[in-house]
């Protein structure tokens, strides 16, 4: 291909990106290719792009609205700053590998073929989604109907799944998250290490997740400094169980 060839294909491919992701607009065009770099001219090694763009989610509620067991000022940095950061870097792995998916489950379900960019920012970026809906102010601290029952039979009881939960939690050494999955029909508590999600092919854990929580001291350093225990512990105040039963089959 010749060099207005490439320009020309370039330009495509990154109105492509503009069209695919409305929300992500403006992140697209920083993303797109620059059409002034030489290594790229070989077809053979050109990117191809991604169609796939994916996006923050609108955080359901206000920053200060999970006080004072999560602080405005960690909402706000948490929101903003790192899970912005992961929407932002999987766009770019993405359209810099030339990663083709046809959605986000898809682009999970094979995060093993790609990098380790794409893996990370596209776990930090489905876990946040996730992680803000199964969270809300005036939460109960503990479920009730289906939830509930489910839980005890999957673990005895509420305190006991707690309990289980907790310790999955604590346990994660270093940065993760502590999730309960739905797994042929049972419930199962686990952990994964970074970003994984238990949608991904190479997660340790797999499963749909029905409740997670993030345990990077990103989530939780400024309140609670080094005191994980504590900050899992207030945490139950905030779990929006209604959301938990909507993903529950
Ligand atoms: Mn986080």
């Amino acid at each position: 291909m010749d060099r207005k060839q490439f320009l020309s294909r370039s330009l495509k491919v990154s109105l492509g990106a503009l069209v695919a992701g409305p929300a992500l607009a403006s992140a697209a065009s920083c993303n797109a290719p620059a059409v002034n770099d030489g290594e790229r001219d070989d077809p053979s090694t050109a990117p191809t792009g991604s169609a796939l763009q994916l996006a923050q989610v609108p955080l359901p509620y206000a920053y200060g609205a999970l006080e004072p067991y999560i602080d405005a000022q960690t909402m706000e940095i948490h929101y903003t700053k790192h899970h912005a950061a992961y929407v932002k870097n999987v766009n770019e792995a993405m359209a810099a590998e030339g990663v083709q998916a046809q959605d986000e489950a898809d682009l999970l379900a094979r995060v093993g073929s790609f990098s380790a960019k794409v893996r990370n920012n596209a776990g930090g970026t489905w876990n946040h989604n996730f992680f803000w809906q199964v969270m809300g102010p005036g939460g109960k601290g503990a479920p009730e109907g289906k939830v509930l029952d489910a839980l005890n039979a999957g673990f005895g009881s509420f305190d006991k799944f707690k309990e289980a939960f907790t310790d999955a939690a604590m346990k994660r050494f270093g940065s993760g998250w502590a999730w309960l999955v739905e797994r042929n029909g049972e419930l199962a508590i686990g952990s994964t290490p970074n970003q994984d999600c238990p949608l991904m092919d190479v997660s340790e854990l797999k499963g749909k997740p029905l409740l997670a929580l993030d345990v990077w001291e990103h989530a939780y350093y400024l309140k609670y400094q080094n005191k994980r225990n504590e900050y899992v512990a207030n945490w139950w105040q905030v779990v929006n169980w209604d959301e938990v039963a909507k993903r529950m089959a």
